[in-house]
C-alpha cells in the first residue's frame, strides 16, 4: 500500500494536529489531503468543482451574484437524532433522553466504517473557531472532511483558514472532528452528485471531546462545529467550566430613551429564531431598534460581578427558507441579497431561487428540490431548505456581534410551538420556576429533524436533541449556575436575568394561528424589557406573571381584548393534562432529578387545582 503525502503547509505547526491527520488519512485512505486555508481562491474553487460534479448550480448572477444551490440526497435533509449517539463511559451520564453507546464498542465500529471511507476523495483539513478569534470564550475545532460542500458552508458559519493555526500555536487546544459522506470511490467509479450513505452514525465522545460524523453531508449532521461541537460537547465544558452553551438566538433591543437590553431566547429548530433575531418593530414603534447577535446558538459565561455575557459562537446563519420573504423577515431577505449557498428550495427556468411563501404567486415552470419539473402535486422546496449565509451581510447584524468579550443578557425567553394550553406569554416568578418552565417546554416537531411531524413533545429547554450529557443534570448545572451566579450578583448590586415563556403559535378552534407574530411580537418583547426595567405591570396567576390587554402597548394594532383572550387563556383541564405530561418527563429522566424541580410541580399542581 502507498502511503499518500500529507503535503503539510508551513502554517501548520502543531505536530499533534499533523499527526492526527496523517492517523485519519491511514484510516480513511483518501486519494489526496488538502490543508483549507479559508482563502477566496480556494472557495472559488470548491464552488467550481461541485459545480462541475452537479451537486450545485450557479444562480442568475444578476438576481444572486455569487450565489449557489445544491440540492442533496432526496434521503439526506434534515438531522438524524435516533442516529446520534453520546459515547461516555457510563450510560447514567448521557441520560435517558440521549441514544447512549459503549464508547469502547462504538469505536470498533467506527473503524469499520471509516476503514477506507474516503476512497478516491480528496480529504479536506478545516481549521475554525467557534467565537471571535482569539475570544477567551471561544474554541477552536478541526474538522476532516471529504466534503467540499462542507468546507464551502463552514467559510460562511465559522471563523474558517489559516488565522485559527496562529492561535493554536504548536500545542494549543482543539477540539478534533472526523467527517465522511461515507461514499468511497473505486478506481474510475464515478462520483455521484450528493454522495452520502444509507447508514449514518453521529457520534460524540464527551469525555475525549471528539466528533465523529459518517453518512451524511447535510447541515447539523455535517457542519460539526454546529450542533455537536457548539451544543453538544460544549455543553459537557459549560457544565464542567461553570458556564453555559445554549439553543438560543441573542438580540438588542434599543428603546427610544436610548436604553438597550440583550436577551437570549430559545427555541427548538425551525420555530421562528432567525425571525426573532432580526425583528423588524412594526408601525407605532418608531424610536426603537432591534439588533441581531446570533440566530441559533449562544454560549454564556459569568463575569466577575455575576452578570451574564454572551457570544455567539458561529459567524454566519443556516437558516429555514420557506416561509421567508420581505414581510415575515426583511432583514434576512436584505442578508441573501448575495454570496448565499441555498440547499433545496427551487429554482426558476432563469436561475433565480423560489420557495414556499417568498412570494404568493409561484412561479411557472419551477424546478423542485428534486430537480424534476414541478407539476403542483408536491411541495417545490422542501420544508427543511435552507441557506448559508454570513452574518455580517446582515443588515440589523448588532455593532458589539463579534465583542470578544459578550454582550450582557438582561432575560431568557424560552418557547415551543404549542396549539393550546401555553399562553402568550408569561414570567418566572423567580430562577427556579424559570428552570421549570424551560424544562418543561413542549414543542410540535418540524422537518428540521428526520421523523414524524407536529406531534407535541416535551423539548427542555430546546435541547433535547443537542445536550451532550444527562438532562437531569443539565437541569442541576442551571440551579447551580443560579445560585452561584445569583450569589455574586447580589453581592454586586446586579440580578440575574428574569425568565419568561412565549408561545407564538396557539390556534383557534378552526386551526388558525392568533396571535400575528413576526414584528408583532416586538410588544411582548416591550413588556418583557419593561419587566426588566421594573417599568411595566403583571398579575400573578397559577403559571407565572401574565400582562393584562392594557399592560401591552397596542399602538397602531387593530389586535382586540377578544382575540388577546385567546392567546392568553389558562384554562384548568389543559393545564392539568400539561402538567401530567410534566411528571411523565420527570419520571422518565430518572433518580438524577433535581428534588427542587419535583416539588415545584408538586406545588405547581396544587395551585392549578386551588385557584385556575
Ligand atoms: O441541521 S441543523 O441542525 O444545523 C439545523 C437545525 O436543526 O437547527
Ligand atoms: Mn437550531
Amino acid at each position: 500500500m502507498t502511503t499518500i503525502a500529507l503535503n503539510t503547509p508551513d502554517f501548520v505547526k502543531h505536530q499533534t494536529i499533523i499527526d492526527w491527520v496523517a492517523d485519519i488519512a491511514k484510516l480513511t485512505k483518501p486519494a489526496r489531503i488538502e490543508w483549507c486555508d479559508g482563502s477566496q481562491e480556494e472557495y472559488d474553487r470548491l464552488i467550481q468543482l461541485m459545480i462541475d460534479n452537479g451537486t450545485m448550480i450557479k444562480l442568475n448572477q444578476e438576481k444572486h451574484p455569487d450565489s449557489y444551490l445544491a440540492f442533496s440526497d432526496p434521503s439526506d435533509v434534515a438531522r438524524v437524532e435516533d442516529r446520534t449517539f453520546i459515547c461516555c463511559e457510563k450510560e447514567i451520564d448521557a441520560g435517558k433522553t440521549n441514544n447512549w453507546q459503549d464508547p469502547t464498542k462504538m469505536r470498533a465500529t467506527l473503524n469499520d466504517k471509516f476503514d477506507g471511507c474516503m476512497a478516491g476523495r480528496t480529504m479536506y483539513v478545516v481549521p475554525f473557531s467557534m467565537g471571535p478569534l482569539g475570544s477567551h470564550i471561544a474554541h477552536i475545532g478541526i474538522e476532516i472532511t471529504d466534503s467540499p460542500y462542507v468546507v464551502a458552508s463552514m467559510r460562511k458559519m465559522a471563523r474558517m483558514g489559516k488565522a485559527v493555526y496562529e492561535i493554536l500555536g504548536a500545542d494549543g487546544e482543539f477540539v478534533p472532528c472526523v467527517h465522511s459522506v461515507g461514499k468511497p470511490l473505486a478506481d474510475g467509479e464515478k462520483d455521484v452528485a450528493w454522495p452520502c450513505n444509507d447508514e449514518k452514525y453521529i457520534v460524540h465522545y464527551p469525555e475525549t471531546r471528539e466528533i465523529w460524523s459518517y453518512g451524511s453531508g447535510y447541515g447539523g449532521n455535517a457542519l460539526l462545529g454546529k450542533k455537536c461541537l457548539a451544543l453538544r460537547i460544549a455543553s459537557v465544558m459549560g457544565r464542567e467550566q461553570g458556564w453555559l452553551a445554549e439553543h438560543m438566538l441573542i438580540l438588542g433591543v434599543t428603546n427610544p430613551q436610548g436604553k438597550k437590553h440583550y436577551v437570549a431566547a430559545a427555541f427548538p429548530s425551525a420555530c421562528g429564531k432567525t425571525n426573532f433575531a432580526m425583528l423588524i418593530p412594526p408601525a407605532g414603534y418608531e424610536g426603537w431598534k432591534v439588533e441581531t447577535v446570533g440566530d441559533d446558538i449562544a454560549w454564556i459565561k459569568p463575569s466577575k460581578d455575576g452578570k451574564l455575557y454572551a457570544i455567539n459562537p458561529e459567524a454566519g446563519f443556516f437558516g429555514v427558507a420557506p416561509g421567508t420573504n420581505t414581510k415575515t423577515n426583511s432583514n434576512c431577505m436584505a442578508s441573501l441579497s448575495h454570496d448565499v449557498i441555498y440547499t433545496n428550495v427551487a429554482v426558476t427556468e432563469d436561475g433565480e431561487v423560489w420557495w414556499e411563501g417568498k412570494t404568493k404567486e409561484v412561479p411557472a415552470n419551477l424546478i423542485n428540490w428534486k430537480r424534476q419539473k414541478c407539476d403542483g402535486s408536491e411541495k417545490a422546496s422542501h420544508p427543511n431548505a435552507r441557506f448559508t449565509v454570513s452574518a455580517s451581510q446582515c443588515p440589523s447584524i448588532d455593532p458589539d456581534w463579534e465583542n470578544p468579550a459578550g454582550v450582557p443578557i438582561s432575560a431568557f425567553i424560552f418557547g415551543g410551538r404549542r396549539a393550546d394550553t401555553v399562553p402568550l406569554i408569561s414570567e418566572a416568578t423567580d430562577w427556579l420556576d424559570g428552570v421549570y418552565k424551560a424544562s418543561t417546554m413542549g414543542s410540535e416537531t418540524t422537518a428540521a429533524a428526520v421523523g414524524q411531524q407536529g406531534v407535541v413533545r416535551r423539548d427542555p429547554f430546546a435541547m433535547l436533541p443537542f445536550a451532550g450529557y444527562n438532562m437531569a443534570d443539565y437541569f442541576t448545572h442551571w440551579l447551580e449556575m443560579g445560585e452561584k451566579v445569583g450569589k455574586i450578583a447580589n453581592e454586586h448590586g446586579n440580578s440575574l436575568p428574569k425568565i419568561f415563556n412565549v408561545n407564538w403559535f396557539r390556534r383557534d378552534k378552526d386551526g388558525n394561528f392568533v396571535w400575528p407574530g413576526f414584528g408583532q411580537n416586538m410588544r411582548v418583547l416591550e413588556w418583557i424589557i419593561n419587566r426588566c426595567e421594573g417599568t411595566a405591570n403583571a398579575v400573578e396567576t397559577p403559571i407565572g406573571l401574565v400582562p393584562t390587554y392594557e399592560d401591552l402597548n397596542w399602538t397602531a394594532s387593530d389586535f382586540s381584548k377578544e382575540d388577546f383572550e385567546l392567546v392568553t387563556y389558562q384554562d384548568k383541564a389543559e393545564w392539568e393534562a400539561e402538567i401530567a405530561s410534566h411528571k411523565e418527563l420527570f419520571d422518565r429522566l430518572g433518580e438524577r432529578m433535581p428534588q427542587a424541580l419535583i416539588e415545584k410541580q408538586k406545588v405547581l399542581l396544587e395551585k392549578i387545582k386551588a385557584e385556575m
